[in-house]
């Protein structure tokens, strides 16, 4: 156990000294016990075993023996028990701000003993008339209330992004940096992220951590040590206010090759790539690699693959799905290879996306216009069909106005070229919200399920199958129709799904949406190994919402795609010709 983790554990045993109301005196020698610790010079575990507690000021008797206790076993007892006599509802109050050990007794005894008692109490104004509260106290509970609500929970990857790249580039900046990266499930491209990883190395930790601490943006200190600081942030993301905890650690740059691997995760990946460390006699850890003798000279992360005969692996691929074995540079015969990972640029248009016809926000001319900002080739308009009345879905009438205004749009443009679809509604039973006829007028049909997902998993694999296997659907929008952190998706059997798909020349969306960001990257590989071709799209309902995009391909790449297995990545001739090579029986 290190200085700081003792320390620590002293000053909790001084809060739950002073929540049972113990004597003042006994609290503050804990207190006074960790200071002294956490400001002793060498190592405490040395010290301990030389006895050389036996004259440092601060520390007594008993607390020399509780700290050999935490060196030696990494326990101690006396703290378990004194934590399992305090009431869990007390020991989370305490994380409340301006809310210390002598209001939390006074709320106890008050008969107030967890957190949602407290909120009730707020509301109702009581803790502000208590004695030692008042009005404002009872407002910051509040506030701290709805604060502990969110941290911890899981943040959306078009939340975490912004907050993660500013971050990064503040970290880059304080003195001394050297070089800083994103980690974690952020770096990997998850589509939600517990927290935010950051590793940097430089020569002056103590100084880069203080400023990583004093950012504005941090709302709590977590914990703050020798080499690693974890924060709470609160920032508004897109008019929405957004909690989420940040990690960075300090690293000489010498280390920052392997410790950047081992922080970018995932986990599995790492107890993989260890144990091929391992099998060769050499050891991984977060600071190294070291073959025995010494530690290997990284530069950078692909010094570390290549020093382990791998190619270099891109961080989306590093979930331990094969990718080692991929990479393998020993292997020979090559049995496989890392894809060539599609990326954005490869984008050259987008086929599921809403106007002002349905419940778009923008315009058939503004969605165009800021298409060709983005440098598309082309954009597909699929508003809702006429049974979806919450979207505004539109009428055969209504759509072949809209079909005539792309005409009449489309003389205007040199270029570049709007496409005629529409998002057909599958209907309960699987058929679908628009005649035949009507659907053959369309350059092309994208296919989704809005409505009815209660069925059984048995009736909705029928369902979308049934929709699949038309003739005159191009592909199948949004395919379990989850809403990522708010609800699952309904039951489907996927890979019946995609077995249809396949033998019908299906193609099926990666819906962009961050909130959906389906079919899942899980699916895209099997996808990919039926031949199905995957489409990127972001479903923007406004101008803006185009950008969505760029998180469809984080999906695509995580489920290893190259560019030629997302349709987006063809041409305009290409795109049109495969939509009427597709309607031919
Ligand atoms: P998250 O935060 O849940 O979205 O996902 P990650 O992957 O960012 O996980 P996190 O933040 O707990 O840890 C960051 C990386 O640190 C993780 O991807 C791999 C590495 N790591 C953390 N704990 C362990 C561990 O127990 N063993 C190994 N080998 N690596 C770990
Ligand atoms: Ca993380
Ligand atoms: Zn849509």
């Amino acid at each position: 156990m290190t200085k700081e983790e003792v320390a620590e554990i002293l000053d909790d045993i001084a809060t739950l000294l002073e929540l049972q109301g113990e004597n003042p005196f006994r609290a503050n020698a804990y207190r006074n016990g960790a200071r002294a610790v956490k400001n002793l010079p060498g190592d405490l575990g040395e010290m301990v075993r030389q006895g050389q507690l036996t004259h440092v000021p601060g520390i007594g008797s008993t607390l020399r023996e509780q700290i050999a206790s935490l060196v030696t076993t990494g326990r101690l007892p006396f703290y378990d028990e004194l934590k399992a006599s305090v009431p869990q509802g007390a020991l989370q109050m305490l994380r409340l701000p301006g809310i210390g050990p002598k209001k939390v007794r006074a709320l106890q005894q008050a008969g107030i003993t967890d957190l949602e008692q407290l909120q009730q109490a707020c509301q109702k104004g009581q803790v502000a008339a208590m004695k030692g509260f008042g009005e404002k106290t009872q407002q910051k509970i509040l506030e701290g209330l709805a604060f502990l609500g969110e941290v911890g929970q899981r943040v959306r990857i078009d939340q975490a992004t912004p907050i993660g790249q500013r971050l990064l580039q503040a970290v880059r900046s304080f003195p001394t940096v050297i070089r800083a990266e994103l980690a974690g499930s952020l770096r990997r491209r998850r589509e939600t992220c517990k927290d935010i990883d950051i590793v940097c190395s430089g020569d002056d930790a103590h100084a880069i951590l203080q400023a990583f601490a004093s950012r504005s943006e941090v709302r709590q200190v977590v914990g703050l040590g020798d080499t690693k600081c974890s924060v709470i942030l609160e920032e508004v993301v897109d008019g929405h206010r957004i909690v989420i905890n940040a990690d960075l650690r300090v690293v000489t740059d010498e280390q920052f090759p392997a410790a950047l691997v081992y922080f970018t995760g995932s986990k599995e990946f790492n107890i993989q790539l260890r144990r091929r460390a391992l099998a060769r006699g050499w050891s991984l850890n977060e600071y190294e690699l070291n073959d025995g003798r010494r530690a290997i000279p990284l530069r950078h992360e692909a010094d570390l693959f290549a020093a382990l005969d791998l190619d270099f692996i891109p961080p989306e691929l590093r979930e331990d799905t094969g990718e080692i074995d991929a990479a393998d540079r020993t292997t020979a015969p090559r049995s496989a290879r890392l894809p060539r990972l599609i990326e954005v640029q490869d984008i050259r248009g987008v086929f599921h996306n809403h106007t002002t016809y349905s419940d778009g926000a923008a315009t058939l001319e503004e969605m165009a216009h800021a298409a060709r900002q983005l440098g598309f080739e082309y954009l597909g308009i699929a508003d809702h069909s006429q049974s979806l009345t919450v979207a505004r879905g539109l009428s055969p009438e209504r759509v072949r106005q809209q079909l005539a205004d792309i005409d009449a749009l489309n003389r205007k443009f040199r270029g570049f070229k709007l496409l005629k679809g529409c998002e057909v509604d599958i209907l309960v039973d699987g058929r679908l919200d628009y005649p035949d006829d009507l659907l053959a007028e369309f350059d092309y049909v994208v296919a989704s399920v809005h409505t009815h997902f209660g069925l059984s998993e048995e009736q909705m694999t029928e369902r979308i199958c049934r929709a699949v296997r038309h003739p005159l659907v191009s592909m199948l929008g949004h395919a379990t129709g989850r809403l990522l952190l708010r609800r699952e998706g309904y039951r489907v059997n996927l890979d019946r799904v995609l077995q249809a798909a396949s033998e019908a020349g299906t193609m099926i969306e990666i819906n962009a949406q961050p909130t959906r960001l389906e079919l899942d990257w899980h699916y895209c590989k099997r996808a990919k190994s039926l031949g199905i071709p995957l489409v990127i799209n972001p479903d923007a309902h406004s101008v803006g919402e185009l950008n969505y995009y760029v998180y469809g391909v984080d999906v695509a790449r995580r489920g290893w795609l190259e560019a030629d297995d997302v349709f987006n990545t063809r041409s305009l001739q290409e795109v049109q010709k495969a939509f009427r090579t597709q309607r031919k029986p």
